[in-house]
C-alpha cells in the first residue's frame, strides 16, 4: 500500500508553487512557476529511487526498471501545469500518486516484469497558448513543429517559450515513443464533477473521455458612437455574439449530454461609449459521443451564420483544437475494477466530461483512468478539493492496477 502522509505532504508542498492571493494556483507551461514545480517533483522522483529525465518536449519522467528490460513500459502520470487561478489537485494528484506508488514499490522491494515510468506531461491544460496536451502529443508522435507557432497573449510562441526554457523546438520528434514501446497508460485524476460524491464513492473507473472541440468566433461589424447611432442603424458584433451564445446554450442543452462553454470574450476597441467594431469569443464544445458532437457543432455554425447574415456582420470561425472522444481499454478498466474490489471499493465506471492526456495516447497504447472524488464537484477553481483519504484511495487503486499490468518479476 502507499504512504498517504507522504503523498499528502507532497501535494501540499507542490500547491504552494504558483499560489495566488485568491488561494488559487496559476502555473502555466514554460513559466518560472512551472519550472519550480518540475524541480520540486524531480526531487520527489529522486527520493523515490527513480531515474529522472526531461524529454525534448519538456515532459518530466521518473523511471523504475523492470526485470525484463526489453518489456514495454507501463506509463502512469498526469500534469502539473494549471489553468488560471486553478486548484491544488487537477493534475498533481496523478503525478504525485504515480511517484508515490513507485516509491512504495521500491521501499517494499517489489519488482515487476515491465519497467514503469511516471510522467508529468507538458502543458495539458493549454491555458497559456489556447493549445493543450503538448507533452502527450509529443510522446505520441502527433506534435507537428508548425503547432508550436501558437502564441500566448503577449505574442510569445510555444517554440519561443521552449527555447527560453532550454528546449529545441526542432527536436520535438525525438520525444516520440516507438510503436510497441508502451504497454499501457493509466492516469489517476480528480473527477472534477459530482457523480462520485452523489453516490458516496471515493473512487471510480473511467469508461471514456469526452472530446473537447475548441474554436474561436471572430465577428466584425461597424464601430460607432454609442450615443449618436440609433439602434436601427447599427451593425453591432457584440449583440450578434450574444445571440450566438444563447444558441450555443440551447443546442448543447437539448442533447442532455453535450456541454458548450464560452470562456473567453474580447470586444474591440473596448470603450464604454463605443459600439464595438470587432468581437472574438471562444467555444469549448464536448460530448463522449462523436456523432452528437458533430451534430451540435454543425447546428451552432448554421445558426451563427444565419444570425450574422441577418445583422450584416462578417463571421469567421477559427479551429483551435479538435480532440476526438476516446473509449478506455477494457483490459485496463477491468484491472482497475479488480483493484477497487480487492480494496473493498465498489467497481463503479463512469465517463469523463473533462479532457485528459490519455486522449492523445490511444494510437500508442491502451489507455485507462481512475477518478478520485471531488468535493462538490468543484474544479478549475481555488475551492477544488479532494480529501487526504480519497487521494489515498485513488492512489491505492492506481498502485494495484499498475502492479497487475506490470506483472511480478
Ligand atoms: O479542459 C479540460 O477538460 C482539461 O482540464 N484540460
Ligand atoms: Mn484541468
Ligand atoms: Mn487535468
Amino acid at each position: 500500500m502507499i504512504n498517504p502522509d507522504r503523498l499528502w505532504d507532497r501535494l501540499m508542498r507542490l500547491s504552494d508553487i504558483g499560489k495566488q492571493e485568491s488561494g488559487g494556483i496559476t502555473r502555466l507551461s514554460f513559466t518560472p512557476e512551472e519550472r519550480a514545480a518540475k524541480d520540486l517533483v524531480r526531487g520527489f522522483m529522486l527520493e523515490a529511487g527513480l531515474a529522472v529525465r526531461e524529454d525534448e518536449v519538456g515532459n518530466l519522467i521518473g523511471r523504475k526498471e523492470g526485470g525484463n528490460p526489453e518489456a514495454p513500459v507501463v506509463l502512469v502520470g498526469s500534469h502539473i501545469d494549471s489553468v488560471f487561478n486553478g486548484g491544488n489537485f487537477d493534475g498533481p494528484l496523478g503525478v504525485l500518486a504515480g511517484v508515490e506508488i513507485l516509491h512504495a514499490m521500491n521501499e517494499q522491494g517489489i519488482a515487476t516484469e515491465h519497467p514503469i515510468e511516471v510522467i508529468a506531461f507538458t502543458d495539458e491544460e493549454g491555458t497559456r497558448f489556447s493549445y493543450g496536451m503538448i507533452g502527450s502529443r509529443g510522446i505520441a508522435g502527433l506534435l507537428e513543429r508548425s503547432e508550436l507557432e501558437h502564441c500566448d497573449k503577449d505574442g510569445i510562441s510555444i517554440a519561443e517559450a521552449m527555447r527560453q526554457n532550454g528546449l529545441d523546438p526542432d527536436a520535438i520528434g525525438k520525444a516520440a515513443r516507438p510503436k510497441g514501446s508502451v504497454k499501457a497508460y493509466v492516469e489517476l485524476h480528480i473527477e472534477q464533477g459530482k457523480v462520485l460524491e452523489s453516490r458516496n464513492l471515493s473512487v471510480g473507473v473511467v469508461s471514456g473521455v469526452a472530446g473537447p472541440l475548441w474554436v474561436k468566433f471572430i465577428l466584425e461589424g461597424e464601430a460607432g458612437h454609442a450615443g449618436a447611432t440609433p439602434m436601427t442603424l447599427r451593425r453591432d458584433p457584440l449583440a450578434a455574439a450574444a445571440e450566438i451564445m444563447l444558441a450555443i446554450e440551447q443546442e448543447a442543452g437539448k442533447t442532455g449530454t453535450a456541454v458548450g462553454t464560452v470562456g473567453q470574450l474580447q470586444a474591440y476597441p473596448g470603450g464604454v461609449n463605443i459600439i464595438p467594431g470587432k468581437v472574438e469569443f471562444s467555444l469549448d464544445l464536448r460530448d463522449v459521443d462523436q456523432a452528437v458532437l458533430d451534430r451540435v457543432e454543425a447546428e451552432i455554425v448554421r445558426v451563427a451564420k444565419q444570425i450574422c447574415e441577418k445583422r450584416g456582420i462578417q463571421l469567421a470561425i477559427e479551429l483551435l483544437q479538435r480532440i476526438p472522444p476516446v473509449i478506455c481499454s477494457e483490459e485496463i478498466q477491468q484491472a482497475a475494477k479488480d483493484a477497487c474490489e480487492s480494496l473493498g471499493f465498489e467497481p463503479f465506471t463512469m465517463p469523463s466530461g473533462a479532457g485528459h492526456d490519455c486522449m492523445q495516447l490511444t494510437g500508442l497504447c491502451p489507455v485507462g483512468m481512475i477518478f478520485a472524488r471531488s468535493q462538490k464537484g468543484i474544479s478549475h477553481n481555488p475551492a477544488e478539493y479532494t480529501t487526504k483519504e480519497d487521494c489515498a484511495d485513488g492512489a491505492n487503486v492506481l498502485y494495484r492496477t499498475v502492479l497487475s499490468l506490470a506483472g511480478k518479476a
